[in-house]
């Protein structure tokens, strides 16, 4: 039986996964228009990432018997100075994520809850990822010296992102 508490906290966390694809679909869709075709397919990946992690959860609560509420998803930002601007707004939106889910391991540890502690801790390896995934993609950046401008950086960091592992 999950504790009231903890089931808010999943359902916070299916609707923040949710949102979080529609960043990064809006991602895609930002570097579409910009020209930006490696972008577009490393972001729309990301985005179809995001709607995994929100499975994930979902089945969890579903198995678990916990009601699903999904809310109205807030408008994802859609423009950005630069490709270094979308890639740090993606950054910084995967630590607000990660925040979030060591808030679940947290409560659900106190809660003596192991079940959803051990079902969170593989949440907690994928956003450690995600941060070296970024790490590496910032560091890339400044081995070129690149910070946004158009011209051969720019160029070389979008076939970088088109074929970055992630
Ligand atoms: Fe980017 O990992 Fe889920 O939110």
């Amino acid at each position: 039986m999950i504790q009231s508490h903890i089931a808010q906290l999943l359902n916070d966390q299916v609707n923040a996964e949710f949102y979080a694809s529609n960043v990064y679909l809006q991602l895609s869709a930002w570097s579409e228009c910009q020209g930006l075709e490696g972008a577009a397919k490393f972001f729309r990946e990301h985005s179809m990432e995001e709607r995994i992690h929100m499975d994930k959860i979902f089945d969890y609560m579903a198995e678990c018997s916990v009601p699903i509420t999904i809310e109205q998803i807030p408008k994802a930002p859609a423009t950005f100075g630069n490709l270094m601007e979308a890639i740090q707004a993606a950054y910084d939106h995967e630590l607000k994520v990660t925040a979030m889910i060591k808030n679940i391991a947290k409560q659900s540890f106190e809660a003596e809850d192991y079940t959803t502690f051990n079902f969170i801790e593989w949440f907690i390896a994928e956003q450690h990822e995600e941060e070296v995934l970024f790490d590496k993609i910032i560091d890339k950046a400044k081995v070129l010296g690149f910070k946004g401008e158009p011209g051969q950086s720019l160029y070389i960091m979008d076939n970088y992102l088109a074929n970055v592992q992630h």
